[in-house]
């Protein structure tokens, strides 16, 4: 019991979350009754797992890079990232109209050649009146696990397209990065005008982000600049932006088109384990922690469920006759304690979503992600295999409603688990 005691004292500010969801949360979501929670409480083995966890807000070099290239422009050199606008000082964005029947019309494209060309500096005039910042979880569409959480801040793209004075025949904006000159290199997305120009259901803007956890947004992580769009998977959000096209083209000419992605396909709820022991001995509760990616279309619940291995219902591929237990959704982090590299160890101010202390005002937060935690009962001698899932606002559990692989991950994870 002491050594437990050491320990809750030290991870405090790590097993309250844990605690204060559980005595937060109301009965009809929990499905451990108060002699469960007071276990979970007494369980060496989850207080310790929930204090081992990884910090919500990714540190600034633990996020995971996904970057097309030969060479990834940033690994290029010091003189030639400078050479090539990949510095603050020589950044520049080009804003023009598409060529013949695409074209938009504007009264001011912005050019290298007329010297109009946007710079860092007129950035950053625009940011001291207009910047904004959200967290988002960076997920790539292709890849399962999330690459990173942070607070991006930026410029909403809209505030430069309405510099150019666009006055007819603009439907789609294209934006593509430095790709090393060469045509064959360039990896390009866009957007709908309509989605640029103005936020739906309360999503944050698509932005030119400069910063990510209160710092300029490194070479890898696309820096000088790049677009992040709030809600897409990563693809959208282009790096080493150089070029923005307004254009009149009705479709979409994303990069991720090849290779079958559906690529209007926004951020999906799921859920995946972080710690499952390998092996628990007979009748030994079994500790589980996991995290959540929340999508469009928010989190309600995580449920974990362990069967008999090879035991699953028969006709049921996504498991909805199975015997799902709630786990719970740890709290927000208290104030100091997001991770992350925040310079002081705070949320930026104006951060959208958190509150002047920097608590965030709703919880789960959308494009976020959480963390949550099980203590299951001990089990009989066997193997086993344990599944987790959300289930969203809307009542969908996953893999539903967009079980489709291409339009990003929301398979049912499963891992093994010996009982002996
Ligand atoms: N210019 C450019 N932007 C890019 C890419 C790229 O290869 N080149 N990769 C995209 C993809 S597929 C993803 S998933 C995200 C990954 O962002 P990250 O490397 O910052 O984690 O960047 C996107 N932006
Ligand atoms: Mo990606």
């Amino acid at each position: 019991m002491s050594a437990l005691h050491e320990f809750l004292n030290e991870h405090q500010h790590l097993t309250r979350r844990f605690f204060l969801s559980l005595s937060t949360l109301g009965a009809a979501t929990l499905t451990v009754g108060s002699q469960a929670a007071r276990a979970n409480e007494l369980a060496p083995e989850l207080a310790e797992a929930i204090g081992n966890l990884e910090t919500l807000l990714t540190p600034l070099d633990k996020f995971r890079d996904v970057s097309r290239g030969k060479p990834v422009p940033h690994s290029l050199p010091p003189e030639k990232k400078a050479e090539v606008g990949l510095t603050r000082e020589t950044w520049k964005l080009e804003v023009i109209s598409d060529t013949d029947k695409s074209a938009a019309r504007l009264r001011k494209p912005m050019t290298k050649a007329d010297g109009t060309a946007l710079d860092f500096n007129g950035l950053m005039q625009i940011a001291e009146t207009h910047s904004v910042r959200f967290a988002k979880v960076m997920t790539c569409l292709n890849i399962g696990c999330p690459l990173g959480t942070g607070i991006w801040e930026g410029v909403p793209l809209r505030e430069i397209i309405w510099r150019t004075q666009p006055v007819e025949n603009l439907r789609r904006v294209f934006y593509y990065g430095y790709h090393n000159d060469e045509p064959g290199q360039m990896f390009r997305s866009s957007m709908p005008i309509g989605r640029v120009l103005e936020d739906p259901y309360d999503l944050p803007p698509v932005i030119l982000c400069y910063k990510l956890n209160g710092q300029f947004l490194s070479p890898e992580r696309g820096g000088p600049v790049r677009v992040v769009v709030p809600e897409a998977y990563g693809f959208k959000s282009i790096k080493w932006l150089s070029h923005v096209v307004l254009t009149n083209f009705a479709a979409a000419n994303d990069t991720y088109i090849d290779g079958n992605n559906d690529i209007d396909s926004p951020l999906k709820t799921w859920a995946a384990t972080l710690s499952v022991p390998k092996e628990v001995a007979v009748n030994q509760p079994i500790p589980v922690t996991g995290y959540a990616q929340v999508g469009i279309s928010g989190l309600s619940k995580v449920q974990v469920w362990i069967c008999p291995k090879g035991t699953e219902p028969e006709g049921d591929p996504n498991f909805l006759t199975a015997a799902w237990a709630d786990a719970t959704i740890l709290d927000p982090p208290k104030p100091g304690h997001w991770g992350g590299d925040l310079p002081d160890n705070k949320i930026p101010s104006n951060t959208q979503g958190f509150d002047a202390d920097g608590r965030p005002k709703t919880w789960p937060m959308r494009l976020g992600k959480v963390h949550w935690a099980a203590l299951r009962p001990g089990l009989p001698a066997g193997e086993y295999t344990l599944r987790s899932r959300t289930v969203d606002e809307k009542g969908h559990a996953q893999p539903m409603p967009r079980p489709f692989k291409k339009s990003g991950h929301a398979a049912i994870e499963q891992v093994n688990l010996v009982v002996k």
